[in-house]
């Protein structure tokens, strides 16, 4: 029996004991170590009960999704291999209690179901998040899980991914009972009383009470169909994932499991599927700052301060007050105070009406934040983050007196989204302990933080920075100081494009239609709108040097923004709004300004076709992101696919511009943005990079492999 996997003995009660850390993923050694232990305990006539547990921090985190590559890539056959262990354990003639801490998630949930019990520590976390990688659960939780805790539960968690509590388990008969004390000793005993009673052991792929109403099971999973088709725009495996549970209600075990089998191969097979997994491991890739030594130290954040209560700052605080992190909250006026207060009062209110947030969580959360008018207190912080108006000359006054109010130690950092960190460092005495902090609005909701490092930024601050990302519940992004930093410098070219195509010809909904039929969660010039068209106009307006001398330039958002037109906020931008509504409404006057500007511009009015938006947009966004690797402003490719999923609503199963790019070919790109050149200007000037990689068959994850990083994890 390899370590990978004990057993040991209780007074007549085995203990498998699984020991792969980090997560005790199913990776090769793990199910054959179990089956190996259960035929051992069963021989042993000392023991009448068996416990299954988890060592370290969790029960199974799942099937070794590493090992998946293996299976698209055919080196290995078309199963996760888990059935013989899930029929061991189901099988055994002798009791099987599986005690959960952590996360019992994905196949380590179904190795759960099919033990006869389950019990679980309070702050136990179970989900079948398979939909998460673009596959479904293939180790039977489509056909376990509705016989334990319905069809319609079943079917929500497996289209959702999104994991229940222990207490939501034990109501949903998932589990049997939920251990206050210390697990281990509180399963054993239930092991000894379960085996005290004696008879056969339950197994889950004979309960059929939950499925005896075929008639009202369909209906239910009718409902979660509807619900789950708001939500997952695009993605193929939270409806594959329905089909699998409806064969649970129509087919007898063994079919409903051959169905699943074909449904999760189908899905495992996809390309949404290898984009999600890429997310999956780019998602911690980005955590991993090449040349930065593993044990440099972190600064202990155990209070923070914000600089301006408006709509980043407010939501920069909420985020600190939902860590758990006591925050002060600084602002210029009473007045901007109270509102800023008053909208994040509104905002947890919110949430609490949605049943997201309880009453008292909120007021814990609110009674975290300490407004303030002055400085007075800011020597407590030991990270302040400046959410004022994007203007350099405001920035560097706020830096300055920081400087002075906070002690030499803390952290300062910029929430700015496109000025330059090291002009604002350099008004303080400690530009080592400056960094921006960029946040995304709304900025308790939106899960990147794109991580400036200037070039005085210590190697603890940066280390501090990507650690309490983390704490904050963020993707932490590291990335080099330029004029809009990765996210915001890409953004350009793509706004630019969609801009463009409007002056040829495309409407404003054409354009925003052919990107969000991509999968993109918001177009472009709806972006525009939310964001406020006037952010824009002023940064244009204070810096001109941003655009070459002779380079053709966007000709309406100037001309919307001379009107007034800014957007959601003033009723009118690209769309017209309804009072107090988001929704956005075809504009003719918007029409009929961009016909006007083409024309005193002589541009000539053409039919627009959704591909070439999409190529224009896109490959404008592919092409920057490629100079951006180049100068090494982004470490990987995959650190600009992580931004732009968690920042900027690119779809996960595209995963990301940089990988997109790699499954359209980098050949093809490169003689499309060539071609775009020729027609339409210098501004499409080939990246090196793109060109290189175009040239010689390769991809953007070569390029990363290149640099030591791999998200691929042999995805062929
Ligand atoms: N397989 C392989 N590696 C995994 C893994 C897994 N299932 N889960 C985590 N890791 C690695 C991860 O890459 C990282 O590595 C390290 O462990 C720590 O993870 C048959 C087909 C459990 C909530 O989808 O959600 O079962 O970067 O940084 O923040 O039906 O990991 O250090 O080298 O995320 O504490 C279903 C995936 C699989 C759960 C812990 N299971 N994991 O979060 O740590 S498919 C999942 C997580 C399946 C069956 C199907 C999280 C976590 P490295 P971490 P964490």
């Amino acid at each position: 029996m390899s370590e990978l996997v004990t057993l040991t003995k209780d007074h007549g009660i085995g203990i498998i004991t699984i020991n792969n850390p980090p997560v005790n993923a199913l990776s090769p050694g793990v199910p054959e170590g179990i089956i190996a232990a259960v035929e051992n305990a069963q021989k042993d006539s000392s023991i009448q009960g068996i416990v299954l547990i988890g060592g370290g921090r969790t029960f199974i985190a799942g099937a070794d999704i590493k090992e998946f590559g293996k299976i698209t890539s055919g080196q290995k056959k078309r199963d996760v291999g888990l059935q013989p262990m899930l029929e061991a354990l189901e099988d055994c003639p002798k009791p099987v209690v599986c005690a959960i801490h952590g996360t019992a998630f994905g196949g380590g949930l179904e190795t759960a179901m099919a033990c006869h019990y389950r019990v679980a520590v309070p702050s136990a976390q179970l989900g079948q998040p398979e939909v998460k990688l673009g596959i479904i659960p293939g180790a039977g939780g489509t056909q376990r899980l509705p016989r334990l805790a319905g069809a319609a539960k079943a079917a929500q968690m497996c289209a959702t991914g999104e994991p229940i509590s222990a207490a939501d388990a034990l109501q949903h008969s998932l589990i049997d009972k939920i251990i206050e004390g210390e697990l281990l000793p509180g399963a054993v005993a239930f092991a000894r009383e379960i085996a005290g009673k004696g008879g056969p052991p339950r197994k889950t792929r004979e309960l059929t009470a939950q499925l005896s109403d075929r008639q009202a099971n369909l209906a239910a999973l009718a409902t979660v169909r509807e619900a789950v088709r708001k939500r997952a725009r695009g993605l193929m495996a939270p409806f594959k994932a329905i089909d699998a549970v409806e064969a649970a209600v129509m087919l007898p075990f063994t079919e409903g499991l051959k169905k699943e089998a074909e449904l999760f191969n189908e899905c495992l097979f996809s390309e949404q599927s290898k984009a999600q997994i890429h997310v999956f491991f780019g998602e911690r890739e980005v955590a991993k700052i090449p040349g930065l030594p593993k044990d440099t130290p972190t600064i202990p954040i155990k209070k923070a301060a914000v600089v301006g209560a408006g709509t980043m700052g407010g939501g920069i605080t909420m985020t600190y007050a939902n860590a758990g992190i006591p925050v002060i909250l600084k602002e210029a006026s009473q007045e901007l105070l109270d509102r800023g207060l008053e909208r994040m009062k509104n905002n947890y209110a919110a949430s609490v009406q949605k049943g997201r947030l309880t009453r008292q969580e909120m007021d814990q959360r609110l009674a975290r934040i300490q407004p303030t008018l002055t400085y007075e207190r800011f020597q407590e912080a030991d990270i302040v983050v400046e959410a004022v108006f994007e203007e350099m000359a405001l920035k560097k006054k706020v830096f300055a007196e920081l400087d002075k109010a906070t002690r030499p130690d803390a952290i300062l950092a910029s929430n700015t989204s496109t000025l330059d960190i090291d002009q604002i460092a350099a008004v303080t005495s400690r530009p080592q302990r400056v960094i921006g902090h960029h946040f995304f609005s709304p900025a308790n909701v939106m899960r990147l933080l794109e991580i400036v490092r200037g070039k005085e930024s210590g190697n603890d601050v940066i280390a501090t920075s990507m650690a309490l990302a983390k704490t904050l519940g963020k993707v932490g992004v590291l990335v080099g100081n330029c004029y809009g930093f990765v996210g915001n410098r890409m953004f350009h070219g793509y706004q630019r494009e969609a801009q463009f195509l409007l002056e040829e010809g495309a409407s404003v909904e054409q354009v925003d239609s052919a990107l969000t039929a991509f999968g993109i969660a918001m177009g472009p010039l709806a972006v525009g709108d939310l964001a406020g068209l006037d952010v824009g106009w002023r940064i244009r307006k204070e810096h001109p040097h941003l655009t070459p001398k002779g380079e053709r330039v966007p000709l309406v958002a100037d001309r919307l923004c001379e009107m007034g037109r800014f957007g959601q906020k003033t009723g009118r931008g690209w769309y017209r709004y309804e009072e107090g509504s988001r929704t956005v409404l075809p504009d003719p006057e918007a029409e009929q300004l961009i016909e006007e500007c083409a024309r005193k511009a002589g541009i000539a009015r053409r039919r627009i076709a959704p591909d070439e938006i999409v190529e224009r947009t896109l490959y404008a966004l592919i092409n920057e992101g490629a100079k951006i690797l180049e100068e090494g402003i982004a470490l990987r490719a995959v650190d600009i696919d992580i931004i732009y999923i968690n920042g900027y609503g690119f779809p996960a199963y595209r995963g990301g511009p940089m990988w997109y790019a790699d499954t359209v070919g980098l050949k093809k790109i490169e003689e499309r943005v060539c071609a775009f050149e020729k027609q339409h200007g210098a501004h499409w000037k080939p990246a090196a990079l793109l060109k290189r990689l175009g040239k010689t068959g390769t991809t953007f994850a070569d390029f990363d492999r290149e640099k030591g990083g791999s998200t691929s994890q042999g995805l062929s």
